[in-house]
């Protein structure tokens, strides 16, 4: 790859001038590459990876990072059900249930309730290493859910508040002994408390465009701090009830086994997918002249991050530098180091974060008695090769 090359596969399809302006970042914040900065090969990367299955999954490639947004081009993707065809045109979000004023929102009445911005990551809960592909950072336009919910009236009854997605399909639903087959609708909930706090967003755009079919078209729900399959796509119908939702996408697939250890005692808790766990992996590393630089992502539900270190093979642990591009509660983070005395041959990088209530990033050890894969936070090696 040449020193061109390698730039303009970074810059390609970069959307980071569009955003630029909009929140006037200067130049200089930018993690893009500089003219002279070439990419170092990492060692790690899967021969088989896809990183573009479409039309349904697609990974973020961490290496072409140029700003602090994500391009609507290359946000990862990923769903169960395929992508419906909704018609911003004719839309309406329902919102049904125990509210004193059920309504059928278009998306002008939702603009006429409110539009404002909210800058948001977030990951796919089954996102891990090496490549971490599964995540994105974007600037979406839309209106808090409280002040929507707040139009309708919610009753004093209402605790649970369940979000329909228009996808669907067919589904072996086990009770017991029996089995059922449905066409289930793809439904997750928020408790009270959770859906008329001041966080969670009904978006119709990102970084300034109308959402993409990708992103869910017309309109989905953003729980900012929370992994991705809180952030019903193609959102149909906000039903409001008293009774927990325990539908497959809720209470099934999206839970975390792990081994606690309570009052001296091992014990297995299952629990649900809720807020992101605090992360931070390497995202790519860069040669320029004899000087190389580390680039890597945090991610949590939004606590302040104190620090990020980074060791380099069985060095000891080195300060990070947090990158001023990427500022906001909810919003992913950059870190830099600047790596002095890289040798020739491979090496292992690997980070670790810590946030201002003084927790740390797991190690693989400490994670070990979690058992299913979905929030791996874990530091996570990388390799790569110094030529
Ligand atoms: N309607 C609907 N919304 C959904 C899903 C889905 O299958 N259907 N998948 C969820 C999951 S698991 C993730 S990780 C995110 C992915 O959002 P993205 O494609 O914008 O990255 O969407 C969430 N919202
Ligand atoms: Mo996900």
């Amino acid at each position: 790859m040449s020193m061109q090359h390698s730039r303009r596969d970074v810059l390609r399809g970069g959307l980071a001038v569009a955003g630029l302006g909009v929140l006037g970042i200067p130049d200089w914040a930018l993690p893009a590459l500089a003219q002279s900065e070439t990419l170092v090969p990492f060692t790690d990367i899967p021969e088989n990876v896809r990183w573009d299955t479409p039309p349904d999954r697609r990974l973020t490639d961490l290496r072409t990072i140029d700003g602090p947004f994500t391009p609507k081009d290359k946000f990862a993707t990923t769903q169960h059900y395929g992508h419906p065809v909704v018609d911003p045109a004719t839309f309406k979000l329902k919102v049904s249930g125990l509210v004193d004023r059920p309504k059928q929102l278009s998306l002008d009445d939702l603009k006429k309730i409110g539009s404002t911005d909210l800058v948001a990551g977030f990951e796919c809960s089954g996102n891990r290493g090496p490549l971490n592909g599964l995540c994105g950072n974007g600037k979406w336009t839309g209106v808090p859910l409280k002040a929507v919910l707040e139009s309708a009236g919610v009753k004093p009854a209402a605790r649970e508040f369940v979000f329909f997605g228009a996808d669907h399909g067919e589904e072996e639903v086990e009770w017991r002994t029996q089995k059922f087959k449905l066409d289930v609708p793809f439904g997750r909930s928020l408790n009270r408390e959770k859906a008329m706090s001041p966080d969670p967003f009904l978006a119709w755009s990102l970084n300034g465009e109308p959402l993409t079919r990708h992103q869910g078209s017309p309109l989905r729900l953003l729980v900012p701090g929370w992994y991705g399959v809180s952030n019903v796509k193609w959102l149909s119908q906000i039903h409001i009830q008293e009774d927990a939702y325990t539908g497959k996408y809720q209470s099934r697939w999206y839970r975390t086994i792990r081994g606690e250890m309570i009052d001296g005692e091992m014990k297995y808790m299952e629990t649900a997918v809720t807020h992101m766990n605090l992360k931070s992996f390497v995202a790519r590393v860069t040669k320029d002249g004899s000087r190389y630089k580390v680039l890597g992502v945090v991610l949590n539900d939004g606590t302040p991050i104190k620090s990020v270190d980074v060791k380099v093979d069985d060095g000891p642990w080195q300060p990070a530098t947090m990158d001023p591009s990427t500022t906001g509660k909810y919003s992913w983070k950059f870190f830099t180091y600047a790596w002095n005395g890289a040798t020739p041959g491979e090496h292992t990088l690997i980070s670790r974060v810590t946030d201002t209530t003084g927790k740390v990033q797991p190690t693989a050890q400490e994670n070990e008695t979690k058992k299913s894969f979905l929030e791996e936070n874990s530091q996570a090696p990388r390799k790569v090769m110094i030529s």
